[in-house]
């Protein structure tokens, strides 16, 4: 079986995460992926939150997979030359650099449009034109000017920024797409294109319950948040601490530690709990798992807008039983009646989970430097296109390889690496 993306050339000028996550999505797919680094340097993620001394991190290699390395001093007028060979060689050019930086190194859309018409050039920034279009911006700051912190955590409690990367993997992902949608457009126009995305665009996006929201308030409060009836609203979205973004109210509950009170693990975890969903047509199976058939046809709670200026007492109705069960339990318990509801699982849970394990979700690879480590595998599963997960490139490992794949001798590229082009 052939990789999808088999014969797609990427020259991946992507650094830290967010460009980094779109070209090993494309490399995972089967996409040849030249990553070029500043000699010497390479991706500031190599040297960031390392675990073991002088070897690449984990950030950088978790982000990284299945690419080659160049090393590339893109300023130099030898560096310059060998930079327009590989954009007249390759199909795609991804970047994330601070606005500008490309243009002036002196490859403007113009200039690489000239060297090769097919080309499709793909960035990452963090905001669309506009007054922020200059800015540099790391995932928190797109996280809080996209929308999410103003209505993630709790309402008395400052804005929040979540672990998701929604910022950097969120606009990488959408990259992506934008890519291999210009890849399929370029099968008829015969043309490349420019393809752009916004970190704060991305991450809006995410957040569009919350645009939606933004609007439902100039018709009333938020039945379904915590401080519906209780509180007050403003005219601004609040934070919803644990309440469900749809239609259907959910919670979080906490839930017995696995073995019980009174064993060696007594104490309650920080990750013992569950979060429980109410459809209306789960009331009935709900209330005789957690054995208050009683109030299956009370009218005090048997609709969805009777229990609604309650959810409170409601859910504590519910952890009245969850607090008995650990969360496994509670998970098997609820679903067997179709009760949608999810255990918290914490890293080392989802690190040690061998069902991901078996799906590629979690991948172990061996690295020459550090040994084996887990990394995400793909989380896009195609029928008849397999996607296996390698281990990341060493700097500049396949600097020579790749420059005599685009022409250049041996003796060629002796002078660039003394000239310090390479
Ligand atoms: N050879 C020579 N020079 C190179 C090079 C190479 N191979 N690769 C990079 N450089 C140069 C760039 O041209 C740039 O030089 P100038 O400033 O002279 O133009 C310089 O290295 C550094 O680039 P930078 O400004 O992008 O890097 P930074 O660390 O200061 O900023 C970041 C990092 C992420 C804030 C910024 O790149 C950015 O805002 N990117 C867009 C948004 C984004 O993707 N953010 C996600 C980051 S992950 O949280």
């Amino acid at each position: 079986m052939s990789k999808a993306l088999e014969g797609v050339k990427i020259l991946d000028m992507t650094h830290v995460q967010s460009g980094p996550t779109c070209t090993q999505l494309l490399a995972w797919f089967g996409a040849d992926v030249i990553k070029i680094e500043r000699p010497g340097v390479g991706d500031a993620t190599r040297g960031q939150l390392r675990d073991i001394p002088d070897v690449d991190s984990l950030y950088f290699t978790m982000l990284n997979a299945n690419k080659r390395s160049v090393t590339l001093n893109t300023k130099s007028d030898k560096g310059k030359e060998i930079f327009t060979k590989l954009i007249e060689h390759c199909d795609v050019m991804v970047e994330n650099f601070a606005p500008g930086a490309l243009d002036r190194m002196g490859f403007s859309w113009e200039r690489i449009q000239e060297i090769n018409p097919r080309m499709i050039y793909a960035s990452v920034k963090g905001f669309g034109p506009g007054p922020y279009e200059d800015c540099k911006v790391y995932e928190n700051v797109a996280q809080c000017t996209g929308g999410s912190a103003s209505t993630t955590g709790f309402d008395e409690g400052p804005p929040t920024v979540t672990g998701s990367q929604i910022g950097d993997t969120g606009t990488g992902l959408n990259l992506a797409l934008g890519i291999v949608t210009a890849l399929f457009h370029r099968e008829s126009s015969g043309k490349g294109q420019r393809v752009e995305c916004a970190m704060q665009d991305g991450v809006l996006n995410l957040c569009r319950v919350k645009l939606r929201d933004q609007q439902r308030l100039a018709h009333g409060p938020l039945k379904e948040y915590p401080q519906y009836p209780h509180g007050t609203f403003t005219d601004e979205v609040p934070r919803a601490g644990h309440a469900s973004g749809g239609g259907q109210p959910g919670h979080v509950v906490k839930c017995a530690h696995r073995g019980g009170p009174g064993t060696a693990h007594g104490a309650h975890g920080a990750n013992d709990y569950a979060y429980v969903i109410i459809q209306p047509q789960c009331w009935e199976p709900l209330m005789k798992a957690i054995g208050r058939e009683d109030l299956i046809d009370d009218p005090e709670w048997a609709t969805p807008e009777a229990r609604l200026p309650k959810l409170d007492d409601c859910f504590a109705l519910v952890e009245g039983w969850t607090i008995t069960k650990d969360k496994y339990e509670v998970m098997e318990a609820l679903n067997a009646v179709n009760v949608p509801c999810g255990p918290i699982l914490s890293m080392k849970e989802l690190a040690e989970e061998q069902s991901l394990r078996d799906t590629g979700t979690v991948v172990e690879v061996d690295h020459p430097e550090r040994g084996t480590y887990l990394t995400v595998g793909n989380p896009i599963k195609l029928s008849d296109s397999p996607s296996d997960v390698d281990r990341s490139p060493l700097l500049g490992e396949h600097t020579d390889e790749i420059l005599r794949e685009i022409g250049y001798g041996d003796n060629e590229i002796d002078i660039a690496r003394t000239d310090g082009a390479i």
